[in-house]
């Protein structure tokens, strides 16, 4: 794999970023790779799986690939698209997966480690929630990997519509963060956790994990709330502002938005 490293150490995997120069953005090429490392880890019935960007990385991930979004006339994170087949590989993945962040991790790559199962990070890390700078239309499913935790919903709608990045801190008082460590303290810190997790009955917790799943999943939405929201998205994901978002940031100026 190009774009990520992996390695075990009795049954922890760990899955290394390893696309800095592209500051870990979510290409499909980068998620292709997750995916398969991912399935590696199960194959090697790895108990626990680490996710991780390298060592004194200053961004974990960009996320999503903005050159990958479409401008307008397309969904922009649809069923097959690869930041919701990363999310449902760690969401289905046996073993428990544990981000561990370093540096400062923004809107897709958000939503992903907040779809692990637990986050590890440095006390100097930053998590942002972008759409709204772009003008993406959020999707539902996406929403929902923000608001199934128990993580203050005030907390993720100030990270949605301010887009505005929130420290380590405040993310670990929103249980959001499961807990921030001084840089040269984390790894052995999650390492430890992993390694606890390592000796316990791995069907049990496997079991364990899809049962949270499931119940996470359970929603009152009606087809028709569901469709009605779709036809919003559809508004949103045609609108100037959704085309103007992206332009914007690769002419590196301040987007004109117009609600239009
Ligand atoms: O000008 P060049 O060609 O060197 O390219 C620049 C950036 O355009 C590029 N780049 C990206 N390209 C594609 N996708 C990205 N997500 C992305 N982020 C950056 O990388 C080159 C270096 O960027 P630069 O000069 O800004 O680096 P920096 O060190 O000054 O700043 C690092 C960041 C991460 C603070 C900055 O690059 C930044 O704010 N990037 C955008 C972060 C962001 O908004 N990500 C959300 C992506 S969209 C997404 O995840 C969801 C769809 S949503 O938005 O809905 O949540």
């Amino acid at each position: 794999m190009s774009y990520v490293k992996t390695e075990t150490k009795g049954f922890v995997g760990t899955i290394t970023l390893n696309y800095g120069k592209k500051l870990n953005a979510l290409s499909s090429e980068l998620i292709d790779d997750i995916i398969g490392a991912i399935k590696d880890m199960e194959r090697l019935k790895m108990r626990c799986v680490i996710l991780r960007a390298e060592p004194g990385i200053k961004v974990f991930s960009a996320g999503h690939d903005i050159k990958e979004l479409p401008r307008g006339k397309r969904d922009p994170l649809s069923y097959k698209d690869p930041l919701r087949r990363v999310i449902r590989a760690i969401q289905k993945c046996p073993a428990p997966v544990i981000a561990m962040i370093e540096g400062t991790v923004w809107g897709g790559a958000f939503e992903t480690i907040m779809s692990c199962d637990m986050v590890f990070a440095d006390k100097r890390s930053t998590f942002a929630m972008t759409p709204v700078n772009l003008g993406v239309a959020y999707d539902i499913v996406g929403v929902h990997n923000l608001v199934r935790g128990d993580c203050s919903a005030h907390i993720i709608k100030e990270l949605f519509f301010t887009a505005r990045p929130i420290s380590a801190e405040r993310a670990e008082r929103a249980g959001i963060v499961n807990r921030v460590y001084d840089i040269e303290d984390l790894e052995a810190a999650v390492m430890d956790v992993a390694e606890v997790i390592c000796t316990k009955a791995p069907l049990s917790v496997a079991l364990i994990k899809e049962e949270l799943r499931v119940l996470s999943e359970a929603s009152p939405l009606t087809p028709g709330e569901f469709q009605r929201l779709q036809g919003i998205r559809r508004t949103v994901y045609d609108s100037h502002d959704a085309k103007e978002g992206i332009d914007a940031f690769f002419e590196k100026r301040k987007p004109v938005f117009t609600g239009e």
